[in-house]
């Protein structure tokens, strides 16, 4: 039989197996399934899963090649293949900087240049030796970039704020929905503000307007020679840069083998350098090195990105799940569901199989969340009794940054409460003992047997957070590679770049015929109509 007949047959005793039976079976249930990597406890045993299903698993892995797969993206072959790119940002944070090549070329010496380069001006930034046109210091970093050039830095300066300055500070604008700038600018002073313009391409339309409305801001106020002061570019294309008017010295590169979505490590990052200093930045970039080196060398069942790639395959490929749940228990990291929205879904919403051919199994799922307690009075009633199956990931750090009253003790309650209550449920008879009277026993049972990882980590640090970014970002691969789909190409994004630029030309000329459907048509003119005439 092969390994997807019998992971497919075995879910069928899995389907009939509930988890509460199986921690009354197996009082070491907890010992056998769980993981630890340096401060990082993972505890996997309420998942629905026996060690049979783990060998399974396991053993998918390796029919999946997953080991030749990894040493492949770590020795920068060109794993992209659809855009014939290597996929490298494990280079960013090789702290050990031992060289690796694309195209018969070390990256590392470029690598620490762009790195020295954003601590040279992060440095001048924060203590006050760069200054605005005016001889001002900065006041308001203004990052403006979207998708991959956005939420990175936005999730990581929000999870690390502790760590941040407070003399400076930090916007992100992304929207090309005019409120978004405006509301921030109305924030800032033009001679004590930054921007940086962060776009691989340069092309990005969201993030052109947005940075035109800014320098027409800046200009208005302080004339067209101080843009050189108040205005950065990260990018992969200078020549862009330098027609918009940025000085090429004030551009940090980066390069095709960093995907946006993976960028937050290279000079995506400047914002947050500013924000948290070099030495965190590199600690982050350490935290995530350790969980690479972590990945690339332990062993598949103590493997955290791995085992967690692995149950993922698990519930969506066999056991029907359709979405995921990140649940962090940390307000700092209330960024993070949506930061990992793009990673997973973005990387692996895809149908196509690395030959081009149709995949005729379920794929990523639909990953949503949000920070604890502040789900529970929400959406978790559906975790709790609604018809879907939903894994979800807790994750909690066991000391706060801000231990204040009783707060994080109740806080940890409700982070351990929430995954034994979805694992155990509550049966008819519990409630009756309860005195619960029959006529509400049907809407109170809770069936139980739901699945849920814990993920414990010590304290919210530019090493944890950087550890655990990258957790991710491998188990994306894992499921990537077993999917056997690409996970760093993003054609459906780049649809969406270029539909909005057929139809702009349509909203302002109302002699322009409309070849669309009925439905775009008429909604084309209704709006053309009312705001152009
Ligand atoms: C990321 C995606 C996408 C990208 C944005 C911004 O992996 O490709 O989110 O980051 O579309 O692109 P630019 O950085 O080129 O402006």
């Amino acid at each position: 039989m092969r390994i997807y007949e019998k992971l497919s047959a075995h879910s069928q005793e899995i389907r009939a197996t509930h988890l509460r039976k199986l921690f009354d079976e197996d009082l070491d249930r907890f010992k056998k399934f769980h993981a630890e990597f340096d401060g990082f406890l993972l505890d996997y045993s309420k998942n629905n899963i026996t060690t049979k299903t783990m060998d399974l698993l396991y053993e998918l892995a390796n029919e999946s090649h997953l080991k030749e797969a990894i040493n492949n993206m770590f020795s920068g072959q060109k794993i992209n293949t659809t855009e014939n790119r290597a996929v490298l940002h494990i280079a960013l944070r090789n702290r050990d900087n031992h060289p690796i090549y694309v195209d018969g070329q070390d990256v590392m010496p470029e690598i620490n240049r762009v790195l020295n380069q954003m601590k040279t001006f992060s440095d001048a930034v924060r203590n006050g030796t760069w200054v605005g046109a005016t001889g001002k210091k900065i006041t308001d970093v203004v990052n403006i970039g979207i998708g991959g050039s956005d939420l990175g830095p936005a999730m990581a300066s929000e999870a690390l704020t502790y760590y941040r300055t407070d003399n400076i500070r930090f916007h992100f604008v992304s929207n090309v929905d005019g409120t978004d700038i405006t509301e921030h600018l109305k924030q800032c002073q033009p001679e004590t503000t930054l921007f940086i313009i962060s776009s691989k391409t340069f092309t990005t339309q969201e993030t052109i307007t947005n940075a035109l409305t800014a320098r027409q801001w800046l200009v208005q106020a302080l004339g067209q020679n101080a843009v050189e002061k108040h205005f950065v570019a990260v990018s992969t294309n200078t020549k862009a840069v330098a027609e918009f008017g940025i000085n090429p010295g004030n551009m940090f590169v980066f390069w095709d083998f960093v995907g946006g979505r993976y960028s937050m490590w290279s000079a995506i990052g400047l914002s947050l350098m500013i924000g948290i200093g070099y030495d965190n930045f590199i600690q982050m970039l350490e935290g995530a090195f350790a969980m690479d080196n972590h990945f690339r060398t332990a062993p598949f069942n103590q493997n955290l990105p791995v085992i967690m790639g692995l149950l993922g395959i698990w519930y969506t490929t066999y056991l029907g799940a359709e979405s995921y749940a990140v649940l962090p228990y940390d307000q700092y990291l209330s960024k993070l569901p949506l930061y990992l929205q793009q990673l997973d879904m973005e990387s692996n919403g895809k149908s196509v199989k690395k030959n081009g051919k149709n995949v005729d199994y379920k794929t990523g799922p639909i990953l949503f969340g949000a920070a604890g307690t502040n789900g529970q009075h929400s959406f978790y009633q559906l975790i709790h009794q609604g018809t879907h199956i939903i894994p979800a990931d807790f994750i909690a750090p066991i000391y706060s940054l801000n231990e204040t009253g009783q707060q994080h003790d109740i806080l940890l309650a409700n982070f351990i409460a929430q995954p034994e209550a979805l694992m155990k449920g509550k049966t008819p008879d519990e409630l009756r003992q309860e005195g619960v009277t029959e006529d509400l026993i049907p809407f109170k049972t809770f069936d139980g047997n739901r699945p849920s990882n814990t993920l414990l980590i010590e304290k919210i640090t530019p090493w944890t957070l950087g550890a655990l970014i990258a957790l991710y970002e491998h188990k994306v691969f894992v499921q990537g590679v077993i999917w056997n789909v690409n996970s760093f190409d993003q054609f459906g994004v780049e649809l969406g770049k270029q539909l909005a630029k057929n139809i702009l030309p349509e909203l302002f000329d109302k002699n322009k015929k409309l070849k669309h459907d009925s439905s775009t048509n008429a909604l084309i003119e209704k709006i053309r109509i009312k705001r152009h005439g």
